[in-house]
């Protein structure tokens, strides 16, 4: 066993690429074919492969070195020790074709393919348009845009088809995208012209002279005809455009279509783990260079959806939706990174999976606690004597409890998989509070036979309990309904969130003088606003007008509450 370099093989026409990822280590047993570095030129991604069974001894570069060809990018030590050098041209020069998008035929087995490649960029009869008759020589004309030369592959894969039909494009825009099992190619567009009948679909495997699409090209478009003729100077004729700088989406592609390859900056050994694993990779965020997915991108994305979706939340960027891509904001300024804490991810995940799935209506109306203002004034002095505060929320607890039992249908929750409603005999209620560390929700249970100094000593202890971080799950589960009460702060209304499985929510904001026409004048009297979020599948609008008229009343004159 002798140690050989490994050496950047032929290039396939392009000058010097860059390292993008390394996938082994040092020390590392690879067999023949394993990936060993993956490189990129402007125009493809290709990984270069281990030419032997053996172990790697050095790796000489790292991320963002640019290599040529005959480049020692490391050492190796073959099984067996074979003859013919590792790195050595003639068995890996074909393995890589970089820098000719039109050309995916990586794996070449011999120097043939530094010929191939060389003969395809002068080989004018590997044209790849078929000019259909045209009564109009000289104006627009039809075009059915043909697969070039594959240095030889046959039968590539074709992964993502990058235009609809009656797209305009560019020449060198993107057409399709194909992959063999070590490149992932573009196809370039030899014209400028609109796509007419695309004649291919994802999953359709190509060779040499098979149909692509068909084009209307452009008056003027001759000049491109020379590009489709040879890819390499297509290439040379298209300025250096990295596959994920490419233009946006047309515009036509519907909406459920993932993005177009040229958005996502992956190598094949990423795109054929996020196909194994079913991951989308427009969604997936990229922390290689320059955004570039890498596999642990992939593992992290996947991990992160199975425990939503194990925590029955919401994937995110769910329902279809897209997730939101995060620019480089330091391009605007100066920043910094802080990990989100254990209850900050827990809630966001919480608010997500509530605002995608509960179809949420807010009803709002304001309570007269004047009255109710006066009497628990009045209770200042006792609640010194027992050593609680009476704040308004125990009377909303009361007031929403007894909404409760009289409109019934505000107390369940909806099973949709078996198509029934869930009626709940108790009136457990929840209560927001916020907190240091973020929002907690403890509940208060059995509310409708609870008096008002104990929901005012429970509310209090649960409320201190939540910001010392001492509730125990328990305190925290079985909620019918929940109060989220903004009125020590401030604020006229807002839209609470429903805490699904509950079906409603009601906000308080800050109780304010407000003129209140008596029929004969205006009198000042103290308004309470509530804002009733619900889930509009299970509660209709009249209902929750008629359980905020009842709050109103109930609060507008508690003795209702004795009733
Ligand atoms: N209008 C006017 N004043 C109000 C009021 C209202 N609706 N509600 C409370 N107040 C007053 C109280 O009377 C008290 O005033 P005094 O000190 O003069 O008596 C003051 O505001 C503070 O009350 P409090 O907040 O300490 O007590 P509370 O019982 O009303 O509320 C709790 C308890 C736990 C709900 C509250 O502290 C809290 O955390 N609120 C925030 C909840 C939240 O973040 N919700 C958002 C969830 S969604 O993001």
């Amino acid at each position: 066993m002798s140690e050989q370099d490994i050496k950047v093989p032929d290039l396939g026409g392009a000058e010097e690429v860059e390292v993008i990822e390394i996938l082994v280590n040092e020390g590392d047993s690879v067999a023949e074919e394993d990936p060993i570095l993956t490189v990129e030129s402007d125009k493809a991604t290709v990984e270069l492969p281990a030419p032997a069974a053996g172990k790697i001894t050095a790796i000489t570069v790292k991320v963002g070195d640019k290599v040529r060809e005959g480049d020692v990018v490391g050492t190796f030590n073959a099984e067996g020790g074979g003859d013919a050098e590792v790195g050595d041209e003639a068995d890996v020069g074909g393995k890589a074709d970089v820098g000719d998008r039109a050309e995916s035929g990586d794996d070449a087995e011999s120097a043939d393919a530094t010929t191939d490649s060389a003969a395809a960029e002068s080989e004018p009869e590997a044209a790849k348009a078929e000019p259909k008759p045209s009564s109009n020589a000289g104006a627009a004309r039809e075009e059915t845009v043909k697969v070039p030369p594959l240095d030889g592959f046959e039968n590539v894969p074709v992964i993502e088809i990058n235009v609809s039909e009656g797209d305009s494009v560019e020449i060198d825009d993107p057409l399709v995208t194909v992959e063999s099992d070590k490149a992932t190619m573009e196809l370039p567009s030899p014209f400028a012209g609109k796509i007419g009948k695309i004649l291919v679909k994802e999953g359709d495997t190509l060779s040499e002279g098979d149909s692509l699409v068909e084009m209307i090209v452009s008056v003027g478009g001759e000049a491109e005809a020379e590009s489709a003729a040879a890819p390499k100077d297509a290439e040379a004729a298209a300025p250096a455009k990295a596959p994920e700088a490419a233009k946006p989406a047309p515009e036509s592609k519907p909406e459920a279509t993932p993005a177009p390859s040229a958005k996502v900056h992956a190598g094949p050994a990423v795109r054929k783990l996020a196909r194994e694993l079913g991951a989308d990779l427009a969604r997936v965020q990229g922390k290689g260079p320059k955004g570039r997915i890498l596999k642990e991108d992939v593992e992290a994305y996947i991990k992160h959806q199975l425990r939503q979706v194990q925590e029955g939340g919401a994937v995110s960027g769910g329902a279809g939706i897209p997730g939101i891509k995060l620019p480089d904001f330091s391009q605007f300024g100066e920043t910094e990174r802080e990990s989100m804490s254990r209850l900050h991810v827990a809630t966001a995940n919480n608010m997500q999976r509530n605002w995608l799935n509960v179809p949420h209506v807010t009803q709002f109306d304001d309570a007269d606690i004047t009255e109710l203002e006066d009497y628990r004034k009045s209770l200042k002095a006792e609640g010194e004597r027992r050593g609680v505060k009476m704040t308004p929320l125990p009377f909303m607890l009361k007031a929403c409890a007894r909404a409760l039992a009289d409109l019934p249908q505000f107390n369940v929750s909806l099973d949709l998989e078996k198509k029934e409603l869930i009626r709940k005999r108790y009136i457990h209620i929840g209560i927001a509070v916020d907190t240091p560390a973020g929002l907690m929700v403890p509940v208060i249970r059995d509310v409708d036979q609870k008096g008002l100094w104990e929901l005012a000593q429970e509310a209090a202890e649960l409320a201190a309990k939540a910001r010392d971080k001492k509730l125990k799950p328990a305190e925290m589960q079985g909620a019918c309904f929940t109060i989220t009460s903004l009125g020590g702060i401030g604020g006229t209304a807002f839209t609470p969130i429903v805490n699904a499985p509950e079906v409603a929510i009601l906000g308080v904001s800050k109780a304010a003088m407000q003129p209140v026409w008596d029929g004969a004048a205006f009198q000042p009297r103290l308004m309470l606003p509530l804002s009733l979020s619900y889930d509009h599948r299970a509660v209709n609008g009249a209902d929750a007008a008629r359980f905020t008229t009842r709050l109103s009343e109930l609060l507008g004159d508690i003795r209702h509450l004795l009733l």
